[in-house]
């Protein structure tokens, strides 16, 4: 077991100093993509993706820093992107917003909310078709419930009892409209319960609690064939769009953080990692060599070069 949380922590600690590093030197100006940061939910990816298991094909949104981090486990390619670099696994075209490698299992992201739910779908069909018992996730904000093409695509995955999996990473708010004034119906979850599949919710940044939560969901569908559909709370740390804190925005305040930090999905990992027995030297190594790859994957990112004015049409669809 507490091999299994060292993963967790390893997958969290990425995530978290890879995005610290991107505020450190988004100010630089060389990274010339908006940030969508994912500080503060990044126990929601790991813990679903660790129980659905390598396989799975997962699709998100343009806030899926740590969606490719937890999923890839790499840095290089991921620096490149962000850089804009030809070493990026969309050869810089993409950026913070279009991060995928589909043969890792990051199959799209994309920077239209909502847009990556029927794809997702799309490929649950596929995978239904091939009997591959392959299961796809689908991640999307709150805001994503407020489109059309989520209660259709929900409809039709219930309809065709498809493999999929729907996370709803809810953390109040579309960029600065609380999910209280964006509603015309009853909680997220009672409505969706209404279709044929299961559901779940949860407010939790105890990853390991996320990790069971999905794995009893799979379980469900397993035994029944119906899709499943989460709804996990979390509270973004950051601005909207940006790598700074934005509570002098007018429409949070500060001390609605303050419970959140207190329950900070990486220093929770780690506060058990120390209470059931591992030596704070074993976590300060695995910090280190993750802090020494990070440094390697900004360098080599810095370094690395743009594609040639001939190749910027290239793979692009118009
Ligand atoms: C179809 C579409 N409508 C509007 C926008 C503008 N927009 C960008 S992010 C966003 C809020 C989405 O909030 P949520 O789905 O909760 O995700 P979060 O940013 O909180 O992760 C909106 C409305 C967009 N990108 N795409």
């Amino acid at each position: 077991m507490l091999k299994l949380h060292l993963e967790f922590y390893k997958k969290l600690y990425l995530i978290r100093k890879a995005e610290e590093k991107i505020r450190e030197h988004y100010s630089e100006d060389e990274m010339k993509t908006p940030m969508h940061m994912s500080m503060g939910e990044e126990a929601i990816v790991v813990g679903v993706l660790e129980a659905v298991g390598k396989q799975a094909q997962a699709f998100g949104t343009y806030r899926s820093h740590a969606l490719y981090l937890a999923k890839t486990g790499e840095s290089d390619m991921f620096f490149a992107e962000m850089y804009g670099k030809a070493t990026g696994p969309a050869k810089g075209k993409g950026g913070s917003m279009h991060l995928a490698l589909p043969d890792a299992g990051v199959v799209m992201t994309s920077a239209v909310v909502s847009t990556t739910i029927p794809v997702a779908v799309g490929a649950a069909l596929a995978n239904a078709y091939k009997k591959n018992g392959n299961i796809v996730v689908s991640f999307f904000g709150d805001g994503a419930i407020n489109e059309g093409v989520f209660w259709e695509s929900l409809n039709f995955a219930c309809l065709k009892k498809l493999p999929i999996l729907f996370v709803c990473e809810d953390n109040d708010f579309a960029i600065h409209s609380r999910l209280k004034d964006r509603l015309g119906h009853k909680p997220i979850t009672k409505v969706v319960s209404q279709f044929y599949c299961h559901t779940d919710e949860a407010s939790t940044t105890d990853v390991y609690e996320i990790y069971e939560i999905t794995r009893n969901m799979l379980a469900k569908m397993k035994k029944s064939g119906m899709p499943g559909f989460l709804h996990l709370k979390y509270y973004r740390y950051l601005e909207h769009v940006g790598v700074n804190e934005d509570f002098d925005a007018g429409y949070r305040a500060r001390k609605e953080l303050l419970p959140w930090l207190e329950k900070d999905p990486v220093k929770v990992q780690r506060d058990r990692l120390i209470r059931e027995g591992m030596k704070e030297s074993v976590v300060l190594a695995v910090e280190k060599k993750i802090d020494q790859q990070l440094e390697k994957s900004i360098r080599e990112a810095q370094k690395a070069p743009f594609l040639k004015k001939e190749e910027l049409m290239q793979d692009v669809y118009a």
